[in-house]
């Protein structure tokens, strides 16, 4: 009787302490297998004495009950530890911060060409472009640089060799514009343009927007208006301009417009930002317009310009570098 005793004891207490359901398992083969210390004790059963049986063959099967009772209590208590703590290790914390993808933004180069023609959209100026691969007559014969006139050197021009160019402006877009539409008309061409310089306020491609107007009675009156409108809307401010006369091949008068900048220290400066003119007559007659019945202006601005002025970049290269620390801040 205290032999089943004690090895039901030690069995129970084997049992608890089972952290795994193998050694539960060895366990129970041990007990009550074939040859498990239980079954042993049933099969001696036999041998004992026939009035002490009864009460051995009870006591043996109370043991072989609850070491049975046992096996699955434990079983059960070591499934359930081991579903807890997958499930704890698959939690998902809905609530955490997704993870940022790293978010591009548009140049600030972009952004200003885009500014600059959504202001001349609003002024009625329809956009359009054309090749940066141009030929001579479109970038220099039909815009009155006859050929070997000085006016060419001004534009340091990348040639490849067989008569085609990189285009020195975009005005080869306003040439082929004015040949497809028939006056009154208004465009603005943006784009890059070409010429070998390099410094810190000349790159060797840049972007321009240059526009046109042609109509019946087109003054310089008119251009004044337009640019002054554009300047103020674009830096949101009124400034001080002068238009000084100077020389472009495809415009007669030409001008500079200047405008009076303020300086961080207070002080003003006249800054140049833009050229202009009346078309020469000679390019209208070009493109086939009728320069005794048309008139026309033009204007020719850098973006880069436009862009350090209101950014406050002071090296245009810092455009070009597409260093992510300066267009980060942009974004
Ligand atoms: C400038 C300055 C003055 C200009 C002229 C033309 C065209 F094709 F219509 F004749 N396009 N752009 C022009 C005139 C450009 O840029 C400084």
């Amino acid at each position: 009787m205290s032999e089943i005793d004690s090895l039901s004891n030690q069995a129970l207490a084997d049992i608890d302490a089972a952290t795994t359901p193998e050694a539960l398992e060895t366990l129970r083969v041990a007990l009550l297998g074939k040859s498990g210390s239980i079954t042993a004790q049933l099969k001696a059963l036999g041998a004992l004495p026939g009035d002490q049986r009864k009460a051995a063959g009870e006591a043996i099967n109370r043991a072989r009950d609850a070491i049975g009772s046992a096996l699955s209590t434990r079983k059960v208590a070591l499934e359930d530890a081991a579903l807890d703590a997958k499930l704890a290790s698959q939690t998902i914390d809905v609530t955490l911060p997704g993870r940022d993808g790293a978010r591009g933004g548009v140049h600030p180069i972009s952004r200003t060409l885009e500014r600059i023609a959504d202001i001349f959209g609003r002024l009625g100026y329809e956009l359009a472009d054309g090749p940066e691969i141009e030929d001579d007559w479109h970038n220099f014969e039909a815009l009155n640089f006859p050929p070997h006139h000085p006016a060419r050197a001004m534009h340091d021009t990348f040639y490849f060799g067989d008569g085609r160019l990189l285009r020195t402006h975009t005005s080869g877009v306003q040439v082929r514009y004015m040949g497809e539409h028939a006056p009154p008309l208004r465009m603005i061409a943006a784009g890059k343009v070409y010429r070998s310089d390099s410094d810190q306020t000349h790159s060797p491609m840049f972007h321009q927007v240059e526009g046109l107007l042609v109509d019946e009675h087109a003054t310089f009156a008119d251009l004044k208006g337009t640019l002054s409108e554009f300047v103020r809307a674009f830096f949101e401010r009124d400034f001080e301009m002068r238009f000084r006369p100077s020389y472009f091949p495809f415009v007669e008068p030409g001008a500079e417009v200047d405008i009076a900048w303020q300086q961080a220290d207070g002080s003003t400066r006249w800054l140049e930002v833009l050229g202009c003119g009346m078309v020469h007559p000679n390019v209208l007659k070009a493109v086939g317009i009728d320069p005794e019945r048309y008139t026309g202006f033009a204007f020719g601005l850098g973006v880069e310009r436009f862009a350090m002025l209101r950014y406050g970049v002071d090296d245009l290269r810092a455009f070009f570098d597409n260093d992510v620390r300066f267009l980060r801040q942009f974004a």
